[in-house]
């Protein structure tokens, strides 16, 4: 049987002569600090301090003794080497490498010594194909695309540019008989009712005569093949297997299926995964309004409710298995079903899909590409196929994983962002996203749909990022318009949109300890990497209120609002508009170190307020209230699988708390779908000092006429209590967006609700984690709302 020995002990890094103890899984950035050669290139403006790092060559060593005895063969297997690194045994080759998406195989039978991984500079390497190849155009000016590495670790509009090196995954001897499991590629498909799983096994041999046969076990069904020369199929069938649904939609039962490699009735190799029986497809037909984007799940069509993924470490080799939990976990709890990748990013570790699994979360992978022209010459075009073929296969017994994407923005940026004429006929990655990856996709794993690029409209006769085909990022409103803006179109699907915002104090405070916090103080304009960030955030903030002046706190606090706010425009336009706009994918959920970003959980994993708003938006059932000429609707969103039928009563109110008129209004919403109301005439609020409440079931939309700046909010009036884990909030006034920035009371402290909006006598208890010993005046000191324009 193959014996498998982890390689992690043992492991130096040698800097200057010296050899420094070295994690393996790890980086150098990460060992560097450990050891306290380099400060945390997190805090403060340390990211420069450090730049050297990414500039040098580095060795990682260790004594390879012999693999567990009695076996044919021992190969040393790389799960991922990042990047570009030499490997030896005593000085004797035993291979190169230059892809971090991809695992290396070493036969290193017989051999003993010392192993050695030198890496060089993934500039070195990036900067010599740029020599060769040509330059080629790109949003950022590090030379991201011409090396095979996670693009967003040269930096990126929300991240620190930290090129690091290193043995980012596991690595093990494999030793071994006869033969091994090379390859398996397991096709999981429902067939009218019935579970198949057909299992394509590839395996490699050390003796080519030997007998093999395999045999397979799932959900009580096996079945037992041959191998004929070094591959074979076997087919299982599962008669009432349960089906596998996204979150919200049903259960997520999982199968265990087992594959075994035998030699004379001796087990060889055992290959083990879980699987989940499901179908998927995506529609994108043409219909009335262009060309649809929906995903259909086991025969239902669904409004994607999603959120894109970053690596949530800039150092991803950091991230562990319990890290994936919590942050998809908190993805789930905010109501989102679906998690896109984006292609600046990594293929994920499988403890990311393993989670999605069983929570639920469906999984819109991209391909490793982003926001540059990408050349095709060799041996980056070898490098992309071999990636791409592995990566699907190793992914595809995941049935979280829906749907393939070939790249982010470039399909967009070649034909406008001036490429296409820079380019004058260089390659620039075409035949990769409409070439080499639908094909492997098609060949490797048929069971799921491809799509070329996010935004694409489908054909080059369109735009790409054309708003009524296919997928569409909405940038225009967060780089120049008011999120109103949202509202002029009904894209077909939403794949990027968003808005900034700081991260939590106490992030701030950890990551620039000592600075007197300014939103244009050092620290703060470091960990903002956005062009023209805060001032877009600035002249955001002012379309809707009055600037506080030399107020960080109030600044902090409102900058967050608007975030919240902007999202929740979108979402609450584009989700009334299904089935027309068949989903929404936030820009971003989480963040790879403490920044100003758009993201909705900050770098140290703190939820901001957007986090929270986006469990009210993304609910099964959501009620908002636009204006669609001539007046007032009032959409009730329904995704669950029963109709929502009720009575919505409808108060215009005055912002003293008085009722002006109001109304009960019947709906139902059936299952999936949307109901829209008309608001009646005499409720629409007018001016200043009116607004309109919408309740129905527990849910509450709010609708002011005019923006919060020009509101005639009354002076905020409000009694605090407390208890352990709890303040309690009665209001007096009327209180718009309350926060509880528990971070305040304590950085560990965590509150269970965001903004909340009291009408005069309503009260709101905000459960509160971490927190202990209450303290009314530090509860008051932690709480904000909306104040009069002075
Ligand atoms: C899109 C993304 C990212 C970027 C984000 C915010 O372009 O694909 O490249 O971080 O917008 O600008």
């Amino acid at each position: 049987m193959l014996e498998a020995t982890p390689l992690t002990e043992g492991w130096v890094l040698r800097h200057e002569g010296e050899g420094l103890p070295a994690a393996v899984p790890g980086c150098v950035h990460t060992d560097l600090l450990a050891a306290g050669v380099i400060p945390d290139p997190f805090v403060g403006a340390n990211e420069t301090e450090v730049a050297w790092v990414a500039r040098r060559e580095w060795t990682y060593e260790t004594e390879l003794r012999s693999g567990a005895g009695g076996h044919e063969q021992t190969d040393l297997v790389f799960d991922g080497l990042d990047t570009v690194a030499e490997v030896t045994v005593d000085g004797h080759a035993l291979g190169r490498t230059r892809n971090m998406h991809r695992s290396y195989r070493f036969d290193v039978t017989g051999l003993q010594g010392r192993l050695s991984v030198r890496f060089v500079s993934a500039y070195a390497e990036a900067e010599a194909v740029r020599g060769r190849v040509g330059e080629r155009p790109a949003a950022y000016p590090e030379p991201y695309q011409y090396v095979r590495k996670m693009a967003c670790s040269f930096g990126w509009d929300w991240g620190p540019t930290l090129v690091t090196a290193g043995i980012w995954r596991p690595v093990r001897l494999e030793s071994w008989s006869t033969a091994r499991i090379a390859r398996v590629r397991p096709l999981v498909t429902v067939e009218d009712g019935v579970g198949v799983v057909e299992l394509h096994v590839e395996v490699e041999r050390s003796r080519v005569e030997a007998p093999l046969a395999v045999e397979a076990t799932v959900g009580g069904a096996r079945v037992r093949g041959e191998i004929e020369g070094t591959a074979g199929v076997v087919r299982l069938r599962v008669p009432d297997a349960r089906l596998w649904w996204p979150r919200g939609y049903g259960e997520q039962p999982l199968y265990d299926v087992e594959l075994t490699l035998l030699h004379d009735g001796d087990a060889l190799d055992v290959w083990r995964r879980r699987v989940g029986f499901r179908t998927v497809r995506l529609d994108t037909s043409a219909d009335a309004h262009g060309t649809g984007f929906t995903l259909v799940v086991n025969g239902e069509r669904l409004f994607a409710r999603g959120v894109n993924w970053i690596p949530d470490d800039v150092f991803p080799s950091r991230v562990t298995r319990e890290r994936y939990r919590e942050r998809l976990g908190q993805a789930a709890r905010a109501g989102v079903d679906l998690v896109r990748i984006w292609g600046g990013g990594i293929y994920e570790s499988g403890d990311f899909y393993d989670a999605c699994d069983e929570l639920g979360l469906l999984v819109w992978q991209d391909f490793p590409f982003a926001c540059a022209a990408y050349p095709e010459e060799q041996p980056l075009r070898g490098e992309v196929e071999a990636e791409a073929r592995e990566n699907v296969v190793r992914l595809m017994p995941h049935p979280s994983l829906v749907l393939w994407n070939g790249n982010n923005e470039n399909l967009w940026g070649f034909r406008d962002w001036g490429w296409e004429a820079r380019l004058a006929g260089d390659s620039w990655g075409e035949g990769y996203y409409l070439g080499v990856l639908p094909r492997v996709v098609a060949e490797l794993d048929p069971t799921r749909p491809y799509t070329a690029g996010s935004p694409w409209s489908g054909s080059w006769e369109r735009h790409p990022n054309d708003p009524a085909h296919g997928t569409h990022h909405s940038w225009e409103v967060w780089n120049r318009a008011d999120y109103g803006e949202y509202r002029r179109e009904v894209p077909r699907f939403v794949a990027e949109f968003g808005w900034q915002a700081p991260p939590a104090y106490a992030t701030l405070r950890r990551a620039l300890p000592g600075e007197e916090l300014a939103p244009d103080s050092p620290g703060m304009l470091h960990h903002q990497k956005a062009d023209d960030g805060n001032g877009k955030l600035e002249r955001g903030l002012a379309r809707h209120f009055a600037l506080p002046k030399g107020d960080f706190d109030r600044w902090h606090y409102l900058t967050q609002v608007n975030q919240a706010r902007a999202v929740a425009a979108g979402i609450e336009h584009w989700r009334s508009h299904w089935p027309r706009c068949a989903g929404t994918v936030v820009w971003q959920l989480n963040d790879c170190w403490p920044v100003t970003s758009w993201a909705a959980i900050d770098g140290d994993g703190r939820e901001k307020p957007l986090y929270h708003e986006l469990r009210r938006l993304y609910a099964d059932r959501l009620l908002t209230v636009q204006a669609r000429e001539p007046g007032l609707v009032l959409a009730a969103v329904n995704q669950a699988g029963r109709a929502w039928t009720g009575t919505v009563t409808l108060r215009r109110m005055s912002v003293q708390g008085t009722v002006v008129a109001e109304a009960g209004v019947e709906f139902r919403a059936e299952r999936r779908a949307v109901a829209r109301v008309g608001v009646p005439r005499e409720l629409v609020p007018a001016g200043p000092k009116e607004f309109l409440v919408a309740d129905a079931d527990g849910l509450r939309a709010l609708w002011f006429p005019v923006p919060d700046r020009e509101v005639a909010y009354p002076r905020p009036e409000f009694d605090v209590a407390v208890a352990p884990g709890a303040v309690t909030v009665t209001a007096r006034t009327l209180v718009r967006d309350l926060l509880l920035q528990a971070d305040r009371l304590r950085p560990e402290a965590r509150a269970d609700r965001g903004l909340v909006t009291l009408l005069p006598g309503e009260r709101v208890t905000i459960g509160v984690g971490g927190w202990e010993n209450p303290d009314p005046d530090a509860a008051r000191a932690a709480l904000y709302c909306l104040e009069p324009t002075a």
